[in-house]
């Protein structure tokens, strides 16, 4: 069952969040040593993703963009069938066809991952459609990035989206980075979320590396959208620590503003929180994390272990 039954707690989301920088780390690794194709890593942004999915519940629905580890990681998807997706082996949530940027795990109601930018963004007012029409519970979470914000695409799904009402909880993962073009250079403003007002919706913007705060944000605007059966803008300002995909050198990127935002890692942030209040020793925390990297370790020797699919396989399961 997609994790949010019971809400996870402070420490529920620190093992969630290890878990994903865990599983981006062996990409990392595994991409350095020849072993991963090299993808884009959300690392810096495990706040943001896992937040927010800790505020959904079972019925609602995910479309995702190319930097998606945390959406599926926190929904409960097994980082070993994930790698083995990504390594193109069978045992792979779509055997191995789709790698990391089409995955889709339809069983954690993650319809699907678009590594079109802004692809997800119209998908997602259409599903939500789809839900409205044949009386359907979920509401549809669509996670991009500001750079697909400012594609055209951006404003016909969300304008549509608030004209029919539809159930839909956009939440823009504003990372600062847009491949390899700070969003400076695309934006006159800092947020997204204002621009909600323009389609007469609601929007606002959470501090993105504080995971309790996202998942409370997430909370008050997914339940906005269910009561009221209408589009919510939701911001999640945070940084994306990495280059834009693996590997990447980060020439481009601006030192002295790395260093600010890595000061406030979300997971550096929510361990010592848990540390100071007493939920947790220094010593529990390391174990813990410890058990998480043994937990990938294993993730990473089942998808090497995975066989390649056949040959005969290759247009089976897809549509061109
Ligand atoms: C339509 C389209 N244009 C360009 C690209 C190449 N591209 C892939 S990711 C990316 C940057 C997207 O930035 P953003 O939406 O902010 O997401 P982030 O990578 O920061 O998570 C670009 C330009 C693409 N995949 N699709």
């Amino acid at each position: 069952m997609p994790a949010n039954h019971p809400l996870p707690d402070e420490l529920a989301l620190f093992e969630q969040m290890l878990r994903v920088r865990a599983y981006e780390e062996t990409i990392v690794a595994g991409s350095a040593a020849g072993k991963v194709p090299g993808t884009c890593t959300s690392v810096g942004q495990e706040a943001a993703g896992v937040g927010v999915v800790s505020a959904l519940r079972a019925e609602d629905l995910i479309l995702t963009n190319h930097r998606s580890a945390a959406h599926l990681l926190a929904r409960g998807a097994d980082p070993g069938r994930l790698l083995a997706e990504v390594m193109g082996r069978r045992d792979g949530y779509c055997k191995g066809k789709s790698g990391s940027l089409h995955i889709s795990v339809k069983a954690l109601g993650v319809i699907l991952t678009s590594t079109i930018v802004g692809g997800e963004l119209s998908l997602a007012t259409g599903v939500a459609l789809s839900q409205k029409m044949l009386g359907r519970p979920g509401i549809v979470a669509c996670f991009f990035g500001d750079g697909a914000a400012c594609e055209g695409i951006f404003h016909e799904s969300l304008n549509l989206a608030a004209v029919w009402q539809l159930p839909v909880l956009y939440v823009c993962e504003n990372n600062q980075w847009q491949a390899f073009v700070h969003r400076r250079e695309t934006m006159h403003r800092d947020h997204v979320s204002e621009r909600a007002a323009s389609y007469g919706m609601e929007g606002a913007t959470v501090d993105g590396n504080d995971v309790l705060a996202v998942q409370r944000a997430a909370l008050e605007a997914a339940e906005r959208v269910r009561a009221g059966g209408r589009p919510f803008l939701l911001e999640t300002y945070t940084y994306r620590s990495r280059g834009h995909f693996e590997p990447d050198d980060q020439a481009y990127v601006d030192a002295a503003e790395r260093a600010a935002w890595l000061a406030r890692d979300p997971i550096d942030l929510a361990r010592r929180r848990l540390i100071e209040s007493g939920r947790l020793s220094a010593a529990a925390a390391d174990a813990l994390e410890r058990r998480v990297r043994d937990h990938l370790a294993a993730a990473l020797a089942y998808a090497e272990a995975s066989p390649y699919p056949d040959a005969a396989e290759m247009l089976t399961d897809v549509y061109a």
